[in-house]
């Protein structure tokens, strides 16, 4: 199973505060839009996570040695000593919470609602509904061996879609980030579904607002760095 790197000696949190290098382990795979979105907030925050790629297109999520870590087969997943814990969503809070001094997530009970909001609506809607609108075009892309060519190009009028974008430009017209008043691990779950969107053709000219929060997420630092073909944004 998969290539390893990553490692360091000290660490300084947002806080100022000096740590052991942390040496939780991810199990992830460049190319996976829930992979990118936690490594993306361990280097936003400055972590160096042990990183394992498990190319789960190819097959190593079905392993037994992936299975026993993961019975899920998915990535990413954490390992933290003994504490396994793998759904992105879960992932980000745990590593903004335990090794970030809840930079990009919040003590307040109120704003870490609204960031749980768009976290739980991210697993729930934007997903599921991106997935299937344009799993089969990203799959073809990834795994042409495995993915037939799909007809078309992928509907960004789907009816299912369709609302999700509306209400994504209604409230990121009203502020610059999605939860709190601040960048938050909140952006960070749902912009990674968007790592498809410049090589799959979304149409960025009819959603303005979007386009620009957009923008303003892919070009930090550590969303660049781990920006891979064919998912460049
Ligand atoms: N809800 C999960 C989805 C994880 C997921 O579907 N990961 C994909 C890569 S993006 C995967 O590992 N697929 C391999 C498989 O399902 O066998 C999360 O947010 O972590």
């Amino acid at each position: 199973m998969g290539r390893e790197h990553g490692a360091g000696s000290l660490h300084e949190r947002p806080d100022g505060e000096t740590i052991p290098t942390p040496m939780f382990v991810l199990y992830t795979a460049s190319l996976s839009s829930n992979g990118r979105k936690v490594v993306a907030l361990a280097k936003h925050l400055g972590l160096e996570p042990r990183i394992i790629d498990v190319n789960v297109y190819g097959g190593e999520g079905r392993t037994p040695e992936f299975l026993a870590i993961n019975p899920a087969g998915k990535v990413p997943t954490l390992v933290d000593g003994d504490f396994t814990l793998w759904e992105s969503n879960a992932i980000l809070s745990y590593i903004s919470e335990a090794y970030g001094g809840f930079e990009l997530s919040s003590t307040d009970p109120q704003t870490r609602a609204d960031i749980a909001r768009w976290l739980f609506w991210e697993s729930a809607h934007w997903q599921p509904t991106l997935a299937a609108v344009l799993g089969p075009h990203a799959g073809h892309i990834m795994v042409p061996g495995l993915v037939p060519q799909p007809k078309g190009e992928p509907d960004w009028n789907a009816a299912a879609l369709r609302p999700l974008l509306a209400m994504l430009e209604g409230h990121l017209g009203r502020r610059d980030h999605l939860a709190g008043g601040s960048l938050s691990i909140a952006d960070f779950a749902v912009a990674a579904m968007t790592i498809y969107f410049r090589r799959l053709g979304f149409p960025f000219d009819d959603y303005p607002a979007l386009s620009r929060w957009y923008t303003r997420v892919h070009a930090l630092p550590a969303w660049r760095e781990i920006n891979v073909e064919p998912w460049v944004s």
